[in-house]
């Protein structure tokens, strides 16, 4: 397990998935981490990710903090992906709003509002697209269905 200054980041990992994604971000913010993977069975996650977090989907990241007396677990990737960024590099968050117009509606930059909408995007619209191109052109007999 590795520190950085009173966090201690552990990231589960399934091989071939999303998970991916996060353990570039924590490349990129050089994170110490330590990372554990995990094989897919039959396609799907083994059930040992249900005893981490009740999704059992891949990722899942627990932090430890000197502020929580158990280690802080995270899942879906949006939301880590945010947690991680706004805890680990927050020169990567947009300023939230323009100059004078704190807390308006209407008021937020254009970068935010950007930065949200990819964060909703990649799994609200792209991934179920990804996901039915991906089962459509399973070979008969590979699908998980
Ligand atoms: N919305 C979730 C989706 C998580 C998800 O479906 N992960 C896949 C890997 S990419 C998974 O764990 N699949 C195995 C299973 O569903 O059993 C996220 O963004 O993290």
């Amino acid at each position: 397990m590795s520190h950085i200054s009173d966090n201690c980041t552990d990231a589960r990992r399934l091989e071939k998935s999303r998970a991916q994604r996060i353990l570039w971000l924590l490349e990129e913010l050089k994170v110490d981490y330590e990372l554990k993977t995990y094989k897919r069975q039959n396609m799907f996650a083994p059930p040992e990710l249900k005893e981490v977090h009740p999704l059992g989907k891949s990722p899942l990241v627990s932090v430890e903090t000197e502020a929580t007396s158990k280690p802080l677990v995270l899942a879906e990737s949006g939301l880590i992906t945010e947690y991680l960024a706004e805890n680990f590099g927050p020169w990567l968050v947009p300023k939230k709003y323009q100059e004078g117009k704190d807390g308006q509606t209407g008021g937020e930059t254009e970068g935010w509002l950007r930065y949200r909408y990819y964060m909703h995007y990649a799994e609200g619209s792209l991934m179920p697209m990804l996901l039915i191109a991906l089962l459509m052109n399973s070979k008969p007999g590979h699908m998980c269905f």
